[in-house]
């Protein structure tokens, strides 16, 4: 088994966590990006995470975790009460469904490079729907120490990861962050970057999330 992902990576970083938590022996090969051509062989969608399990290849970070779940290994990640488990699958889709895709928008137009012409302004609109996103998403946290009570769950390794990436993003482009500007996601966000393995991932994101969004960014300033 071996976990192909790349620096920084939100989705990918969903997994480790997840991994760490469950002090699992899986292998990490980190990618840089832009993704070999030849990584098509093994995702024909060219984009991490993938597992690889006996010589084939999972897509999707959440089909992977609950594989990994399903492994049974570690302690569970999965709320036991059947409508926590349920409260968990629903936080992570309604990241999935109606945040991230606003935020791809934004990471979009950092790759492009379109940051001197269209930038700023663009941005600022688009972050009205994120914050709307952020508003439904904290309709549904616990409030507790974790996204679903007082444990770590797949809900917890599916957020951290894109929300630290944001408060990076917003304190190097010098604009306001959603997340420290919702009072339930911020009170969320403080309280589980606590947590040792989550802690530790956001950590490893840190420089490659640095690199992602410095240079072009501030040359347009
Ligand atoms: N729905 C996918 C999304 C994965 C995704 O967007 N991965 C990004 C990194 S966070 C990627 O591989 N990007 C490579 C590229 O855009 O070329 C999942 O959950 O695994």
């Amino acid at each position: 088994m071996k976990l192909y992902t790349m620096g920084g990576s939100r989705y990918g970083s969903r997994c480790l966590i997840q991994i760490a938590a469950k002090s699992l022996n899986v292998p990490v090969e980190l990618l840089s990006f832009p993704l070999p051509e030849n990584f098509a062989a093994i995702s024909p969608l060219k984009l991490v995470p993938v597992l690889e399990v006996d010589g084939n290849y999972l897509l999707e970070s959440q089909v992977i975790c609950e594989y990994l779940e399903d492994l049974g290994k570690g302690p569970s990640l999965r709320p036991e009460d059947p409508y926590d488990c349920a409260k968990m699958r629903l936080l992570i889709r309604l990241f999935e469904l109606y945040y991230d895709p606003h935020v791809l928008k934004i990471y979009h137009l950092i790759m492009s490079q379109q940051m001197s012409q269209q930038g700023p302004t663009t941005i600022t609109a688009i972050m009205e729907d994120v914050k709307s996103a952020l508003n439904l998403i904290a309709t549904y946290l616990d409030d507790q120490q974790y996204a679903v009570g007082n444990t770590l769950s797949l809900a917890d390794c599916a957020l951290m990861p894109p929300f630290f990436q944001m408060t990076m993003l917003c304190s190097i482009l010098g604009i306001d962050d959603p997340i420290a500007g919702q009072k339930t996601i911020s009170g969320y966000f403080e309280k589980t970057r606590r947590d040792p393995h989550v802690a530790q991932v956001l950590t490893d994101m840190e420089p490659y999330l640095r690199k992602l969004f410095s240079g072009d960014i501030h040359a347009s300033k």
